[in-house]
């Protein structure tokens, strides 16, 4: 089985025993922001080792796939192969750019304070990094994932924005009730998206961006839709936490997610609480399809039908 970013499970089970089990007993959070040291000076040399495969392999597949201002992003960091970046140099850097910073965390934190991180431009990032053994499976976000899929895009201030507005609306759609809702839209741009660049598709999302076969698939594969983004399509689209993604929305170009964030929410709630819902793989009336997908990849892997 491919990787799996479980931690959006929470988007759909609020408050699921998996946050307790993220940390595991031993692991509670000594600050209620759940932030620890990342320790950087403990990681061995085969765990740089693990970041060196991963690294060497996604840095072989993204230019051409990954849009200008991802692979900018990761130009300007200095992210490098051969270790583990060290949390503090980063923020440093994102700090002089766009006012962000990587904060350590043990894995997945509760939804509130994951929210409560992004309001404050500090993005959560695991410290630890996957088995040897298990290059393209993940139970849980690790530091390949955090840093590699989503610290390039933070160098960019559209994105910047956009991911700190996400943190404030997701604490208000908790109190309203609508996280399942506001969560679809984080899956389908900052972890999924895909956008549209002069010279074709590129990918943005990290969940993307951070997977081998993901970044192919998403761009190359026949199977998956590629759907022109609207907002309350998306709301309405259920997604796979367990799978490449049957349908992909695209968008222009990082500033409509900067409009995104400007939207007040409130009354598209009241208005997504009538009409459709769609599986991941439907595509719509509505819909501007830039690809019509085959669908063949989840055909023979479906276990019960959506
Ligand atoms: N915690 N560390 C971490 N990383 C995430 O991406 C994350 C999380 N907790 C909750 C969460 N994501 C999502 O379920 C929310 O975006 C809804
Ligand atoms: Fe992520």
């Amino acid at each position: 089985m491919r990787k799996q970013l479980e931690q959006h499970d929470s988007a759909q089970a609020p408050a699921s025993g998996r946050h307790g089990l993220a940390a595991g007993d031993a692991g509670r959070p000594h600050s209620a922001d759940w932030t620890i040291a990342q320790g950087w000076e403990r990681y061995t040399a085969d765990e740089h080792g693990v970041w060196k495969t991963l690294y060497e392999r996604q840095t072989r597949l993204l230019p051409g796939r990954a849009c200008d201002e991802f692979l900018q992003g990761m130009n300007e960091l200095a992210i490098e192969a051969d270790r583990i970046p060290d949390f503090r140099r980063l923020s440093e850097l994102l700090m002089k750019r766009t006012g962000w910073q990587v904060v350590a965390v043990p894995g997945l934190v509760p939804d509130e304070v994951f929210f409560e991180h992004l309001a404050g431009r500090r993005f959560p990032a695991g410290n630890f990094i996957r088995k040897a053994s298990e290059l393209d499976y993940l139970e849980e976000p690790d530091v390949f994932h955090d840093v590699f899929g989503h610290v390039p895009m933070l160098m960019n201030p559209a994105i910047a924005d956009y991911i700190q507005a996400y943190g404030e609306g997701g604490l208000r759609a908790q109190r309203l009730g609508h996280l399942e809702k506001l969560a679809r839209v984080y899956w389908y741009t900052v972890e999924f998206g895909l956008l549209r660049q002069k010279e074709g598709l590129r990918i943005y999302g990290a969940g993307i961006a951070s997977s081998a076969t993901e970044s192919v698939f998403a761009l190359e594969s026949p199977s998956p839709n590629r759907i022109r983004f609207q907002l309350e399509r998306v709301m309405r689209t259920r997604y796979r936490i367990d799978d490449f993604q049957e349908s992909y929305f695209v968008i222009d170009g990082l500033d409509e997610l900067l409009e995104l964030a400007r939207i007040d929410f409130a009354p598209i709630y009241e208005r997504l609480a009538s009409g459709p819902e769609y599986t991941p793989g439907e595509v719509s009336l509505g819909d501007e399809v830039i690809t019509w997908g085959s669908g063949e990849y989840h055909r023979g892997r479906r276990i019960a039908p959506e």
